[in-house]
């Protein structure tokens, strides 16, 4: 046998490795592991080879209950006796604020699809569908902390829709790094409406606040910048994310802007088995503008009234189910300090759990 031949036969029985290997190949060459992906409440954490495909579906719901100005709670009673309203001297509209949110509940169907045209862009594209449920006091008349009654708004439908392209830019043995760029479009109404308790014991059916709409309305900039490492049991990574709105809303106002810095680190049990643990901070800014169909004597209705910081910290665990290519995952997280724009709800616990199954 010549040299070429067996160059040729040995290149040949390699091809036919590769073809027969199952497709679990993840991001980069090493094997797969449980932690090749972030812990499941970072999103882009990963990018994929040529011609892999990827269908995610996350479940997330995140609870809140009482209110903070800054860093420090306040009771509905304080609201209601001195926070100003910034509609007072209109028609009806009372001196301070008398209708409080209690707590919000917040959930999220999320379906996600990724596929890699080619090593050096994976294009992802996530739907979610929300479902806000908000319980209020409404405190009698314009003034004394007398509680006529409470009452709930839910709003419920599919959000705001997210396509991006995730450019891998550095990797080397243990380390990676990539960029995303991505769009999102505003596929979530931002006219919901419900009925609510006024402090006149009407029960209008009004337009709902900022923190009740579905999306936001606008086109927004989604930048971001991921690192992973791992070396023997252990792996790390930190990701800032952004998200950048591009122009004003059709209702006349423009949700903050969103930054989140985020940074997590896992343990791998077994090779299909990790846990993690990740901090994760988020910065938001107030509503710019306002929507004249939006007043009402609630935080929740004041521009003013919207975004801050927060921190939060979650445990997880990844599973992926080996040898096929299925993973699960599932993230809980408590807001450990949060300085907000307030009086506004402040978040409690969070839940992220997600599936997902990749093929070639
Ligand atoms: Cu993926």
């Amino acid at each position: 046998m010549t040299i070429f031949n067996a160059r040729a036969m040995c290149a040949a029985t390699l091809l036919c490795a590769a073809a027969a290997q199952p497709a679990i190949a993840h991001t980069d060459a090493v094997p797969v592991r449980a932690d090749g992906h972030a812990p499941i409440g970072v999103m882009a954490d990963h990018t994929h080879k040529t011609g892999e495909v990827m269908l995610s579906y996350r479940y997330g719901v995140m609870t809140m209950d009482g209110s903070r100005i800054g860093t420090d709670s306040v009771s509905p009673e304080t609201i209601a006796t001195t926070v100003p309203n910034r509609f007072a001297g209109r028609m009806g509209q009372p001196p301070t604020l008398r209708v409080v949110p209690l707590e919000m509940t917040m959930q999220m169907h999320m379906l996600g699809v990724m596929w890699a045209p080619s090593d050096r862009v994976t294009l992802m594209a996530m739907l979610p569908y929300v479902r806000k449920h908000m319980d209020h006091v409404t405190f009698m008349g314009g003034m004394g902390t007398t509680r006529l009654g409470v009452f709930t708004t839910v709003a419920e439908g599919v959000g705001d829709a997210k396509l991006s392209g995730l450019f891998p830019l550095w990797s080397v043995s243990g380390h990676r790094l990539h960029a995303t760029a991505g769009v999102s479009v505003p596929t979530g109404s931002n006219t919901e409406e419900d009925d609510v308790l006024a402090p006149n014991g009407m029960r209008p059916t009004l337009r709902l606040p900022y923190p009740m709409q579905l999306g936001t309305g606008t086109y927004d900039l989604l930048p971001g910048v991921t690192y992973a490492g791992h070396q023997g049991h252990w792996s790390w990574g930190a990701q800032y994310s952004g998200e950048l709105r591009l122009s004003d809303n059709d209702e006349g106002y423009t949700y903050g802007d969103k930054h989140h810095l985020t940074g997590w680190g896992a343990y791998l049990l077994a090779p299909q088995v990790s846990l993690s643990l990740r901090l994760a901070f988020e910065d938001e800014g107030r509503v710019d503008g306002i929507d004249p169909r939006v007043v009402a004597p609630v935080q929740t209705a004041d521009p003013d009234f919207q975004g801050g910081t927060r921190l939060a910290a979650l445990a997880g665990v990844n599973w992926h189910i080996q040898p096929s290519a299925h993973r699960l995952a599932l993230e809980l997280g408590e807001t450990v300090y949060q300085d907000l724009n307030g009086p506004q709800l402040e978040r409690d616990l969070m839940l992220r759990v997600g599936y997902q199954h990749t093929w070639k």
